[in-house]
């Protein structure tokens, strides 16, 4: 069974994805890492652009078979079992990509996204067996039970769980809206 975990860079993949594999005795795969040991994608700059049909043909080669928690902002894009989106705060994924030293544009493209849902919408165009997480306010430890929680029950889907939109005066100080210079 191989699980993905997705979401906005910052959102906790890493973390949880980790933590998730320790608890069920999986693998836990990286997905960037992956991609780079198969030699899919060039880099970019400090960018890797990824063949997405090139990695997902590795995935399913090499993969198919094991148990894995695949971690990465691309894997829901990946022939996988079951998808976890973790979403947070908008405000939250700015704060700790600050923290990372993104450039505030970086800041601004990866706010945005969290706030209308890419990583989901992308999902649900690939796969059926889709879990959000809201994980604001929550440890990894809590955020793990709740994804084991929802497994044990046979629950494979569980979408539309939260909605950015009413914070979006808290949100606003991060967006880039105007394309002015500064945001470079
Ligand atoms: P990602 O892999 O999505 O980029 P990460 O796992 O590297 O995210 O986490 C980003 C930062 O946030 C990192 O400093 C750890 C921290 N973090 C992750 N999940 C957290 C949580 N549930 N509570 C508090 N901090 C968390």
């Amino acid at each position: 069974m191989i699980i993905a975990v997705s979401g906005t860079p910052g959102v906790g993949k890493t973390t949880v994805a980790k933590l998730l594999a320790k608890k069920l005795g999986y693998d836990y795969v990286d997905l960037r890492e992956f991609a780079l040991k198969h030699g899919v994608g060039e880099m970019k700059g400090e960018e890797l652009e990824i063949e997405i049909d090139e990695l997902a043909y590795h995935v399913e080669k090499d993969l198919r078979d094991k148990n894995v928690v695949l971690d990465g902002h691309l894997s829901h894009l990946m022939p996988v079992d079951q998808v976890i989106i973790l979403r947070a705060h908008p405000k939250l994924i700015g704060e700790r990509l600050k923290e990372r030293g993104y450039s505030k544009g970086k800041i601004a493209e990866n706010v945005e996204a969290e706030l209308v849902d890419v990583c989901l919408l992308e999902a649900i165009d690939e796969n059926e067996n889709i879990i959000e997480i809201d994980t604001t306010d929550k440890s990894p430890e809590e955020i793990v039970s709740e994804i084991l929680d929802l497994l044990n029950r046979g629950i494979k889907r569980r979408i539309g769980i939260v909605d950015w939109t009413k914070f979006y005066d808290e949100i606003l100080p991060y967006l880039k809206l105007g394309g002015d210079d500064e945001w470079a």
